[in-house]
């Protein structure tokens, strides 16, 4: 009876409060959804005044960019001898290879994002000249494939009949002429956005104008006149074919995605195993009625972002059933708490459900810039924050440890484990300065220069924050311009403070700001993943220094008021460290636990410890553990957590120790030569695994 008054009281003490904290407040927390589109706000309006990503920009601008266009050279020059054959000129042909343009391509477009945000000459002559080779080695048709052009696929040994067929269109299952060619129109268009010339976009309309034709009107010089009437086995045109429709204008591009959607796993089916199974290229059924994640994991990202494209262009709403459960199986079964996809070397993709290795994970680099491409537009479309929370932790973890501080070394795949000694990452134990297939280091290239796209979307009167970074943005709303800046030293800050100055004072809208996921239970959406520990502190929100009690709805609190300028909001989320566990069916990590800080992933690398971190085992997940600002050099800024843990002694002799690990934001990881790492930590000695225990910290401090 007692605790039941008590409930009671409690209960008015919390009604009086809410109505007292909303009779104080001029601000409606609680406005109504709109239905309108969002539309985002690209990278190139918004001006980033931070220290996480302004420096990558930089690094970007000096490293990575050059370096890459130099390690693409060969792609230039397989395109400069495609060109002179067509000119008729005697001299050595390309090499065969199925996609080393595309990833020419990629760095273009990357290149051309930075032209975007900063004039310079030297970069845009360099392009240009690109853009001449690529133009001349256009077929007058629009065709444009180096390999088939000048008859060099026929002599091409790969696997698969030759890996591209020996005439054009004859292998669409494994070619990449359409993927080639899906890049290709990426960067023209950014390129064309960035300075406004066309020669190269029309190359990119002429060949899509050509694979129109040729794919559903048929062709004589092509298939014997029949219409192709199959979709690529590698998912990128339908994406950019969105994007060459929303520059032109022209339905024909907007279309042709929709048709490549439309027959995928209905006028073509691969009957085999591995790369020629049905699932490798999401080939087994017709895209809507599939359910889960399969396959290679790069081509599925692409494929579910262009039918999250189509579906938003048309108003397809038949598409958005398979979105969601494809969304939902992949963050309740299949992706790693990095936000990586892949756990299968042989197929680099998908595996069963649950299966989530540590150590001989896949997760490339491509298939989390993948994973962030398709969450940002299922936001988009869906207005649901739990899209940018995966699309967060993927870019934050995932990605960025895609490439080294430095901007020239990079993984392909990305373990959640590591010897320190046996070769992962397509042939090295550690991070590589290129590859081969060069797919990941050029899709960096692009990515990180869009990042500041993915902070802002807007409908007439509604602002969406989705993403904290130090910025200054105008956004157009019916009233008027909004003047947005952030202050904030996101993803290691608590606390990010907003500035709002509207054309015209008291302007009423709404702000709308994401509070991720990481902040509640569990790290990111989806069944996976759990916390061992609560957050002592919940997030807040303060306006002009009051403090709001804002509903979180679809993953956003709203605050609608009439604003003025310089009106002051203050976000904070708290980023104690955390500790996670999987769920049991993830049998890798059974009795290990991830520790966690904000949107960032820790590990444990070898040459911040003087133990192997492989003898390291956590019994008490109840500290709080200590944060330490103490990186130098391309360390500084970036913060450690040091956590009480034990070490298994060598054998029955030696006693376990008390230890204190260090860990640091596992995208990191490997700046400073190759060493063991690990993410899921044991909870018990019985877990750790002998051949790692007798490995020496060489390099310790
Ligand atoms: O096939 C083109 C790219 O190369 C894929 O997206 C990557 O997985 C790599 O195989
Ligand atoms: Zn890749």
């Amino acid at each position: 009876m007692t605790s039941l008054l008590q409930n009671c009281k409690n209960a008015l003490y919390i009604v009086i409060f809410v109505l007292m904290l909303s009779a104080c407040s001029d601000t409606d927390t609680n406005p109504p959804d709109g239905d309108e589109t969002l539309i985002p706000i690209p990278f190139r309006e918004v001006t980033l005044q931070d220290d996480f990503w302004l420096p990558r920009l930089k690094v970007q601008k000096q490293t990575l960019i050059p370096f890459a266009l130099d390690k693409t050279r060969p792609a230039v020059e397989n395109l400069k001898k495609t060109a002179d054959y067509l000119k008729g000129i005697q001299g050595e042909l390309p090499f065969p290879h199925r996609f080393i343009a595309s990833d020419l391509y990629k760095v273009m477009e990357g290149a051309a994002y930075l032209l975007t945000l900063e004039k310079d000459t030297a970069l845009e002559r360099q392009m240009d000249e690109i853009i001449d080779v690529i133009a001349d080695a256009q077929q007058e048709d629009g065709y444009h494939y180096e390999s088939h052009i000048t008859g060099v696929s026929k002599n091409a040994e790969h696997w698969g009949g030759g890996g591209m067929g020996d005439k054009p269109y004859s292998w669409v299952v494994h070619s990449h002429e359409l993927y080639d060619m899906g890049h290709m129109y990426e960067g023209a268009v950014a390129y064309y956005q960035a300075t406004g010339k066309d020669k190269w976009l029309n190359v990119a309309t002429k060949n899509a104008n050509h694979i129109f034709h040729v794919f559903f009107e048929g062709d004589p010089e092509y298939n014997d006149g029949k219409p192709v009437n199959q979709a690529p086995g590698h998912e990128e045109i339908e994406l950019a074919l969105v994007k060459l429709y929303r520059i032109t204008g022209d339905s024909l591009y907007l279309n042709l995605a929709k048709r490549f959607i439309d027959i995928r796993g209905v006028t073509y089916k691969p009957e085999g195993e591995g790369v020629m199974a049905p699932e490798y290229a999401q080939q087994h059924l017709p895209v809507r009625e599939q359910t889960k994640a399969v396959g290679h994991s790069v081509r599925a990202v692409y494929l579910y972002s262009g039918m999250a494209d189509v579906s938003a262009q048309t108003g397809d709403t038949s598409l958005r059933p398979a979105l969601d459960s494809i969304w939902h199986n992949i963050v309740d079964t299949r992706m790693h708490i990095t936000g990586g996809l892949g756990a299968i070397h042989g197929i680099e993709g998908f595996g069963p459900e649950y299966l989530l290795p540590n150590k001989d994970a896949y997760n490339e680099t491509c298939a989390a810039v993948g994973n962030v491409f398709f969450n940002h537009r299922m936001f988009l479309m869906g207005k649901d924050g739990k899209y940018m929370d995966v699309a967060e932790i993927a870019l934050f973890n995932n990605v960025l440890a895609g490439v080294n501080l430095e901007g020239n070394k990079f993984f392909y795949v990305n373990p959640l484990e590591a010897d320190g000694k046996t070769p992962f990452n397509h042939g090295r134990a550690g991070r590589s300065p290129w590859f081969g297939t060069a797919c990941c280091p050029s899709n960096l290239a692009r990515l990180i220069p869009q990042v500041p796209g993915l902070i802002y979307a807007h409908t007439s009167d509604e602002i969406y924050c989705s993403f904290y970074a130090g910025s200054t943005v105008e956004i157009p709303l019916k009233k008027g311009k909004i003047k947005v800046t952030q202050k904030t030293n996101y993803p290691f800050d608590e606390k990010i403070e907003f500035r709002i100055h509207p054309e015209q004072n008291k302007s009423e809208f709404t702000m709308r700001l994401r509070i991720p996921t990481w902040t509640g239970t569990q790290f990111v959406p989806g069944k996976l993943y759990q916390y061992n520990n609560n957050a002592p502190d919940r997030w807040e929100i303060r306006i002009n220094g009051k403090k709001l009690n804002a509903p979180v709805k679809n993953g956003y609190i709203s605050l609608r008021r009439k604003w003025d300028t310089n009106d002051k909001l203050e976000l904070y989320l708290p980023m104690p460290v955390r500790y996670s566990r999987a769920i049991d069916e993830v049998e890798a990590d059974r009795g290990r636990v991830t520790i966690t800080r904000g949107p960032l992933v820790y590990c444990a690398e070898a040459v911040d410890n003087d133990f192997p971190v492989h003898s390291v085992y956590l019994d008490d997940m109840t500290s709080t553990g200590s944060i330490h600002h103490s990186g130098k050099d391309l360390f500084a800024g970036i913060d450690f957590i040091r956590i009480p843990a034990k070490t298994a002694g060598i054998n029955e002799n030696t006693p376990d120790k008390e230890a204190s690990l260090t860990l640091i934001p596992y995208y990191a990881w490997d700046n400073r030569g190759d060493s063991a790492m690990i993410v899921w930590i044991p909870k018990s000695k019985l877990l750790l695994s002998e051949p790692f225990l007798s490995i020496p910290n060489p390099d310790s401090k």
